[in-house]
C-alpha cells in the first residue's frame, strides 16, 4: 500500500514537473517575443526620429528656396523698373499692366519690394501724371487714404500725413464714403474714391 501511494506521489510530482517545464518555455518564448518586439519599436523609432529629421531639413531647405525665390522675383522687378519705368531721386516708378482694387494695388506692389507709390512734391506728381498720360491711362492709384480715420490723409506705407497735396476742386469730399486717392486727368489732380474701384497703379521701388 506504502508503495502504491509513493508511486502515486512520484507520478503526480513528474506531471506537476512536466506542466511547470512547458510553463516555462512559454514564458521563455514570450520572454523572446517580446525582446523581438522591442528590438523592432526600437527600429521603428530610429526610422521616425531619421524622417523627423529629414523631414526638418527638407522644410528648412524649401523655406531657403522660397525665400531666395522672393528675391530674385524683387530684384527682377527692380531691374524691369530701371528698363521701363522711371527714376527720379532714389526712386523708381513702374506703371502696373493691370487694374486692381487699391487695396490689391498695395499688396503687388509689397510683393514686388515695392510700395504703393508716394507723392511729396509737385515734381513727382508731375513725374507720375506723364507715366500715366504717355501709356493713355485717365486714372491711376496712388498710396495714400483716410480709411483709418475719415479726413485723416496718410500714406499706407510710411504712415505719414501729407506734407504736399494737389486735390481737385472740393476734393476730397468723401462722397458715399471715398477713402482711397488717385491721380486723374490732365493737370494730375488728386481725388479721393472708392477703395473698390479698379485702377492701374505705379509701385515705387527704393534705388
Ligand atoms: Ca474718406
Ligand atoms: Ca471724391
Amino acid at each position: 500500500m506504502a508503495v502504491l501511494g509513493l508511486k502515486l506521489f512520484l507520478s503526480t510530482l513528474c506531471i506537476l514537473c512536466m506542466i511547470n517545464l512547458v510553463a516555462c518555455n512559454k514564458v521563455g518564448k514570450l520572454q523572446d517575443d517580446l525582446n523581438k518586439l522591442k528590438e523592432e519599436v526600437s527600429a521603428l523609432e530610429s526610422t521616425v526620429d531619421q524622417n523627423g529629421d529629414e523631414l526638418d531639413e527638407m522644410e528648412e531647405k524649401c523655406s531657403s528656396t522660397q525665400k531666395c525665390c522672393a528675391e530674385i522675383a524683387e530684384l527682377r522687378k527692380m531691374i524691369e523698373c530701371t528698363i521701363t519705368g522711371r527714376i527720379l531721386g532714389k526712386s523708381c516708378y513702374l506703371l502696373s499692366s493691370r487694374s486692381e482694387t487699391w487695396h490689391e494695388a498695395v499688396n503687388s506692389c509689397s510683393k514686388m519690394g515695392a510700395r504703393l507709390v508716394e507723392v511729396n512734391s509737385k515734381m513727382v506728381n508731375d513725374l507720375l501724371t506723364n507715366i500715366r498720360k504717355a501709356a493713355n491711362v485717365f486714372d491711376i492709384w496712388l498710396g495714400g487714404s483716410d480709411i483709418e480715420t475719415e479726413g485723416i490723409w496718410k500714406w499706407e506705407s510710411s504712415k505719414q500725413h501729407f506734407s504736399f497735396t494737389n486735390w481737385g476742386n472740393d476734393q476730397p469730399d468723401n462722397w458715399y464714403t471715398e477713402d482711397c486717392l488717385h491721380n486723374s486727368g490732365d493737370s494730375g489732380l488728386w481725388n479721393d474714391v472708392r477703395c473698390t474701384t479698379s485702377y492701374r497703379y505705379i509701385c515705387e521701388f527704393a534705388m
